[in-house]
């Protein structure tokens, strides 16, 4: 596979309902689409930078330029055996791992396409379907917040997990779970705690949770040991797991008993099947996460859903939960039982909405020069 030509191009994309986090509140999403063009076939992924240095330090003009000026001419007019080749060609270049992963999975969407197979059988899946849960964010109440529970309950999700906060958590939580005494709930505080705050936190564990997502630094997997030895929840790392040897590093500590991958986190499928891969030799069950994705990124997503050991109900859920029109065909449904489908068609199984995608595009650049 000769990669001969790298087009980004950014979409402005608003958001049915706001996001909202411990780091603030989404209305809208700015959308940073790789294709891969590889000798007649393209291979398509969304980068998931935010749009400021928020989740991470990346965001989509770091993105942008991180790609145009070091990445897609570091892979330009190379013949790959496969996408598994592209990981070793940019780490010379540190960091960056949502650039890094756009454009490692473009290249494993055209190998699936090039080999006309399904990607989640490339990827070394197996599964029929994936479970579904749902991430809900802050809301302006807690009327609020109980009326969207009861909607994604109705709707068939599997677990539900609600993003907390220093006020936004035990009063909260004590709500859901009086009324729902026993579904499958979660909560992510995105670092928005500290150590210090070890006898508030351990009043989480009233609440029967399946697991607490990074409640302190997002760098940090030491003073995560430290707080995991002192909880009887599990403790689920997201943003300190930035690539496999963080996770062993986690592991060893006992910093977590869950960890959460995020492919774009991760710098891509290869390292993301690492992580899954160690995490399953230590048993300790992985599930994935979600970034806001489109439909593009999404459907990576489902495809990376179905290796063994994501044994939990992820954040991969429905298109329409998050788009008016979605930019893939068909969009991602989720059944009454609370999965997705896995479609045997090659490739993701999901088509890319080319005239849709040309309407959504503030700026568009194709790069076809050569090795840097
Ligand atoms: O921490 O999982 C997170 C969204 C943006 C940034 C960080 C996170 C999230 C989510 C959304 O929880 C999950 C989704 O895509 O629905
Ligand atoms: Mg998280």
């Amino acid at each position: 596979m000769k990669i001969e030509a790298v087009t980004m191009r950014e979409l402005r994309m608003p958001l049915k309902y706001f996001f909202e986090t411990s780091f603030g509140r989404s209305e809208g999403r700015r959308i940073l689409l790789i294709t891969a063009h590889c000798e007649g076939v393209e291979g398509w992924a969304e980068c998931v930078a935010g749009d400021g240095p928020f989740f991470s330090y990346e965001w989509i003009e770091t993105a942008w330029m991180t790609m145009r000026e070091f990445l897609a001419p570091a892979l330009l007019g190379r013949s790959l055996q496969s996408a598994r080749d592209v990981p070793a060609l940019l780490s010379h270049i540190r960091g960056h791992n949502m650039a890094k992963a756009a454009i490692e999975n473009a290249v494993w969407d055209a190998e699936a396409r090039a080999t006309q197979q399904p990607l989640w059988k490339l990827l070394g899946g197996t599964g029929k379907e994936i479970a579904c849960g749902v991430s809900i964010g802050i809301q302006d109440s807690h009327e609020q917040l109980l009326e969207k529970i009861e909607g994604e309950l109705a709707a068939g999700y599997q677990r539900i997990k609600v993003k907390v906060k220093p006020g936004w958590d035990l009063e909260v939580l004590e709500k859901i779970r009086s009324r729902w005494p026993r579904i499958l709930l979660s909560c992510d505080a995105n670092s928005a705690y500290r150590l210090d705050d070890l006898s508030h936190l351990r009043k989480f564990d009233d609440f029967d949770l399946l697991m607490i997502e990074q409640p302190l630094w997002d760098d940090d997997i030491f003073h995560h040991a430290k707080l995991q030895r002192e909880l009887k929840m599990a403790l689920c790392l997201d943003e300190s797991i930035r690539q496999a040897r963080d996770a062993r590093e986690a592991i060893e500590l006992g910093a977590c008993r869950i960890i959460n991958i995020k492919v774009g986190r991760l710098g891509g499928f290869s390292e993301a099947i690492s992580v899954h891969n160690l995490c399953q030799e230590h048993q300790i069950p992985v599930w994935c996460g979600g970034m806001l994705e489109t439909g593009i990124g999404r459907a990576h997503n489902v495809a990376l859903s179905t290796l063994p050991n994501f044994r939990l109900p992820g954040d991969v859920s429905a298109s329409k939960r998050y788009w008016k029109e979605d930019i893939v065909e068909p969009e991602i449904t989720v059944s009454r039982q609370g999965t997705i489908r896995i479609s045997e068609q090659p490739g993701t199984g999901y088509e890319i909405k080319r005239n849709l995608i040309e309407q959504l595009t503030t700026r568009k650049d194709t790069i076809t020069g050569g090795v840097r």
